[in-house]
C-alpha cells in the first residue's frame, strides 16, 4: 500500500491554513485574494476531507487483509446531515481550522452556512440509517451504506398562506466536495424484456431496458477510532453515445437527448412520501436500481479475496432497510441461479442467511405492496423467482397448517383477491435469518398483528433492536454547551463513546450549583433558536419562556393536530384571563408533509393560522407564542433540540414505531409529555415515571375504545373547553372539525381531556424551576440507552454476529 501522508495530514493551524490555501490554489485554481465564498468554503472542504482519506485507507487495507464479515446496509434513505461540522469533528481539527480561518480572515459561520445537507431521506428512517452507519464507524465495524445519489433530495418547504410550498432540492448545485466519484465502476441494470429457458429451474433474462449506476461514495468516519468506513451512493446514467446527434442536427432537441433523460430519471428525486406507496413504476424502478447496483458491488467485493459461494453467507451481512430494497432477495436468487449456475436449494440457503430486514411500520397502509402485473412488466425474471419462492414456502406452510387455506391466504406472498400484488414485507420475512422491530412495543405489536402468523411460524425469527441516535450528532455537534458542562462535569469525553456513563450526572442534578450551570445553558440554546426563528419567521420570542417542540414529519397519526387543540384551549383561557395553570410558553412546530397529503396539509395551515392569531392577540403573545420553523431537516433539528424543555410524543398509542426526536430530546435534557407509544415506553422506563409526563389511552385501551363503538362527539358534547376550542377551529376550517366529530380516526378527542390537564401538570412543574432542572438532568443522565452504538451493539450482537475490527492509527 502507498501511503501518502504529507503534506494533507498536520494537526496546527498552520498546517492546515497551508493546506487550504494549497486546495484553493491547485483545486479551485485562485488565491485568497481573489477567492469566491465557494472557492474558500470548498477548499476548506477538502482541507477537512484530506484527514480523513488516511484513515479510509488504512481502513480499506485492514479490510482487505482481514477478510472480515461486512454489514452491507441496504437503504432508499439516507439523512445525513452536514457534513463539515461532524467531520472538523470527527477528524480532531475543530480547534485548528477555527484558528487558520480567523488567520486568513475567513469567517467559520459563513463558510459553514454553504455547507448543504444532503437530504436524501424523509424522516426518522433515514436519519436513522445515518445514525447506524456512524456508530458502526465508531464500533469498528466493517460495513458499507448503499443508497441512490438522488438528484433531488427531500423538498424544501416554506409556507404560502400557511399551507406547505415545495420547492425542489437541488443540493448538488455547486458541487459537492465530499464524494468521491469512480465513473469507471459503473454496473448495468436491466428493465423490461423476455425471460428464456436454460436448463431446469436456470433461466437467461433478456432485458429490453439498460440503464448504467455509477458509484459515488462519501466517507463515514468513526469518532475517537481510525475506522472511516464509506456509504456507496449510486446514480443512474445513459450508456455512453445515447445522445442522439442526428436527431439534434434536424433540431429534435427534447428527442436527441430522450434516452437519456428516460435513463437518468430514474435517481432524479427522493419520493418524498414516508408511509404510503405510491404505485408508480418510477419507484420501482428506483429499488430495483439500487438493490442492483449494490449486490454487484457486494459479489465484486466479496470476490476480492472469496472465491466459494458457500462462504458467502459468512462474510455478506445484508440488512434492508424496511422493504424499499426487498427486491435484493428476489435479484440475489437470480444472480446466483440463472448467472452462477447454482442449484436452487443452495441458492436459496444461501440467501435466507445472508439477509435481515428491519421493518419500520406498524400502518397498513405502510407496508409496499407492487401489483404482480407491473413487476411481470418490469422484472419479468424476477416475478417468476417469487412466484416460486411463494410456492415452496406455501408448500412449507401447507405441511405445518394442514387444510388452512385461510392461512395459506394469510402468509402468502401475492395478495389474492382483485388485482394481485406482490407484498413485499413478506418477502422479506420469508427470504430473511432475522426481522426486527424498531422499540419493544413494536416489535412486541408486530408479532402480535402485523406479522404475527410468521412469528408462529418462525418464532426464533423475530428481535427487537430499539433504536438509538448519534450523541455525537445530536449532543456534542448540536449542543456544545451541554456537552461541555457535561465534560465538566463527570471529566472527559468519553461519554461520547460509552454514553451509560451519562448515569455520572446523576448526583449532580442535586447540585444547585450545577443546576444553575445547565439552567444557564438552555438559556443560551433558547436564545440562538430566538435569534434563528426571528430571522426565519419575523416573530420575536422570549427566551425565558418554556420552550415546548414537536419536530417530526406531519402525520394525522403523530397528532400534531391534538397539539394545536391545546394552543387553541390555552388561547381562550388567556383571554379570559384564567392563568392560574398557564406559564410563558413558546411553542415550536417543525416538519414536512407528503405533498399528496391533504389531510396532513390542512393540520399544517391550521397550525400557521393558529399561529398567527396567537401571536398578533396583544393579550395572549405575552404568554404564548407559536413559531413553525419552516424547513425542518438534521440541521434544523440541531438548532431546536437543545433549546427544548418540554418534547411533544403524542401519537396514538400503537401507531409510532419508534420515534427517535424522542430519543434526542430526552438526551438534550428535555422532558417528555407523552403516550405509551414507541420507544416512549422504554425512555419512561429509564428516565422514571416521576420524570415524564404520561398521558392518554394505551394500546390496549384504544381497542377497547373501538371495540365499544368510538363517538368522538360524545366528547365534544360533554366537554365545554373542548366545544369552545372545536368552534374556534371550526371557524378556520370546518371541515377537519367535521372529520374530528364524526371519525376521528385517532382519537384526538379520547386523549384531548387527558393531554390538556397534563399540560396543566407541565405548568405548574416548570413553575419550581429547581424541580425542572433537576428533572432535565436526570433525563439527560439516564437516557445513555438510546445512544446508536448500543442499538449497533445490539444488531451485533443478536443479528449480525460479526466483531469489531480494530484498525491501527
Ligand atoms: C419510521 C417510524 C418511526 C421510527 C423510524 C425509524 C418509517 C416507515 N418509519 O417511528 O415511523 O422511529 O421509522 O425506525 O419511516
Amino acid at each position: 500500500m502507498t501511503y501518502v501522508t504529507s503534506p494533507h495530514s498536520g494537526d496546527t493551524p498552520g498546517d492546515f491554513g497551508r493546506d487550504l490555501l494549497s486546495n484553493l490554489y491547485y483545486q479551485r485554481g485562485t488565491t485568497l485574494e481573489s477567492a469566491s465564498a465557494q472557492d474558500a468554503y470548498h477548499s476548506l472542504a477538502l482541507t477537512v476531507r484530506n484527514r480523513l482519506v488516511d484513515r479510509y485507507i488504512r481502513t480499506a487495507a485492514a479490510h482487505y487483509r482481514a477478510n472480515p464479515r461486512f454489514i452491507y446496509y441496504l437503504s432508499a434513505e439516507y439523512m445525513l446531515g452536514k457534513q463539515l461540522d461532524q467531520n472538523l469533528l470527527y477528524s480532531g481539527t475543530e480547534d485548528s481550522a477555527r484558528r487558520a480561518l480567523e488567520g486568513l480572515g475567513l469567517s467559520s459561520s459563513d463558510l459553514d452556512a454553504l455547507d448543504v445537507e444532503p437530504g436524501l431521506g424523509n424522516g426518522g428512517l433515514g436519519r436513522l440509517a445515518a445514525c447506524l452507519l456512524d456508530a458502526m464507524a465508531t464500533q469498528d465495524i466493517p460495513a458499507v451504506g448503499y443508497g441512490i445519489r438522488y438528484d433531488f433530495g427531500i423538498f424544501k418547504q416554506a409556507f404560502h398562506d400557511g399551507g406547505q410550498v415545495e420547492r425542489p432540492d437541488d443540493w448538488t448545485f455547486y458541487g459537492n466536495p465530499w464524494e468521491f466519484h469512480a465513473s469507471d465502476d459503473q454496473q448495468t441494470v436491466g428493465f423490461y424484456g423476455h425471460v428464456e429457458p436454460l436448463e431446469g429451474l436456470r433461466k437467461s433474462w433478456v432485458p429490453g431496458e439498460v440503464v448504467l449506476g455509477e458509484p459515488s461514495h462519501m466517507l463515514v468516519p468513526g469518532y475517537g477510532t481510525t475506522t472511516v468506513n464509506i456509504i456507496r451512493l449510486w446514480r443512474a446514467r445513459a450508456a455512453r453515445e445515447s445522445f442522439d446527434l442526428s436527431r439534434f442536427g434536424a433540431g429534435q432537441y427534447g428527442e436527441a437527448v430522450e434516452e437519456i433523460v428516460r435513463s437518468e430519471n430514474i435517481s432524479k428525486v427522493l419520493y418524498p412520501d414516508d408511509s404510503t406507496e405510491l404505485g408508480r413504476e418510477l419507484r420501482l424502478k428506483q429499488q430495483h436500481f439500487l438493490v442492483t447496483c449494490a449486490l454487484r458491488d457486494i459479489v465484486r467485493r466479496f470476490r476480492l479475496r472469496n472465491n466459494d459461494w458457500d462462504d458467502f453467507a459468512g462474510k455478506v451481512v445484508i440488512q434492508l432497510n424496511d422493504t424499499h430494497p426487498v427486491m435484493a432477495i428476489a435479484e440475489l436468487m437470480r444472480m446466483l441461479v440463472d448467472e452462477e449456475g447454482l442449484e436452487w436449494d443452495r441458492a436459496w440457503s444461501i440467501t435466507r442467511r445472508v439477509f435481515a430486514y428491519t421493518c419500520h411500520t406498524l400502518l397498513p397502509e405502510a407496508l409496499e405492496t407492487w401489483p404482480v402485473a407491473l413487476v411481470q412488466r418490469l422484472l419479468p425474471r424476477h416475478m417468476e423467482i417469487i412466484f416460486l419462492i411463494n410456492h415452496l414456502f406455501l408448500q412449507e406452510v401447507a405441511a405445518r397448517y394442514p387444510g388452512d387455506d385461510a392461512k395459506l391466504r394469510e402468509l402468502s406472498i401475492i395478495q389474492e383477491g382483485g388485482e394481485q400484488r406482490v407484498r413485499m414485507a413478506h418477502l422479506a420475512v420469508v427470504g430473511s435469518s432475522a426481522v426486527n422491530g424498531v422499540a419493544e412495543l413494536h416489535s412486541r405489536l408486530l408479532a402480535a398483528t402485523t406479522l404475527r402468523g410468521f412469528a408462529e411460524l418462525w418464532p426464533g425469527r423475530f428481535h427487537n433492536v430499539t433504536n438509538g441516535i448519534s450523541p455525537r450528532r445530536f449532543v456534542r455537534l448540536a449542543n456544545p454547551r451541554l456537552s461541555d458542562l457535561i465534560s465538566g462535569r463527570i471529566g472527559g469525553r468519553e461519554w461520547l463513546t460509552d454514553l451509560d456513563r451519562l448515569v455520572e450526572l446523576e448526583p449532580a442534578a442535586d447540585d444547585p450549583g450545577f443546576r444553575e450551570q445547565w439552567r444557564e445553558v438552555k438559556r443560551r440554546n433558547r436564545e440562538e433558536l430566538a435569534r434563528h426563528a426571528l430571522a426565519a419567521t419575523g416573530v420575536a420570542i422570549d427566551p425565558d419562556a418554556l420552550c415546548d417542540v414537536m419536530i417530526k414529519r406531519f402525520h394525522e397519526y403523530k397528532r400534531q393536530l391534538l397539539r394545536v387543540l391545546h394552543v387553541v384551549a390555552q388561547y381562550h383561557r388567556i383571554r379570559r384571563d384564567q392563568v392560574q395553570d398557564v406559564v410563558p410558553r413558546t411553542i415550536v412546530f417543525g416538519g414536512k408533509a407528503a405533498p399528496g397529503y391533504y389531510a396532513a396539509k390542512r393540520i399544517m395551515r391550521l397550525a400557521n393560522t393558529v399561529a398567527d392569531l396567537v401571536n398578533e392577540d396583544p393579550v395572549v403573545s405575552p404568554y404564548l407564542k407559536m413559531i413553525f420553523l419552516p424547513d425542518y431537516n438534521v440541521s434544523r433539528a440541531q438548532l431546536i433540540i437543545p433549546a427544548a424543555d418540554l418534547s411533544e410524543q403524542i401519537s396514538l398509542a400503537g401507531k409510532e414505531a419508534s420515534g427517535t426526536s424522542n430519543m434526542k430530546l430526552a438526551l438534550n435534557g428535555a422532558l417528555t409529555i407523552g403516550t405509551l407509544d414507541g420507544a416512549n415506553v422504554e425512555i419512561r422506563d429509564r428516565v422514571g415515571a416521576d420524570n415524564f409526563f404520561l398521558f392518554g389511552l394505551d394500546t390496549t385501551e384504544v381497542d377497547a375504545v373501538r371495540a365499544r363503538g368510538y363517538e368522538p362527539r360524545a366528547y365534544y358534547d360533554r366537554d365545554a373547553e373542548l366545544r369552545e376550542v372545536l368552534d374556534t377551529v371550526a371557524h378556520y376550517d370546518k371541515e377537519i372539525v367535521d372529520d374530528l366529530l364524526n371519525r376521528d380516526e385517532y382519537l384526538t378527542l379520547a386523549d384531548y381531556r387527558a393531554y390538556v390537564d397534563c399540560q396543566d401538570r407541565v405548568a405548574r412543574a416548570w413553575r419550581d424551576r429547581e424541580g425542572w432542572t433537576r428533572t432535565s438532568i436526570l433525563n439527560t443522565a439516564r437516557s445513555g440507552f438510546f445512544s446508536s452504538d448500543r442499538t449497533v451493539r445490539d444488531y451485533c450482537r443478536d443479528i449480525w454476529h460479526v466483531t469489531p475490527l480494530h484498525i491501527d492509527g
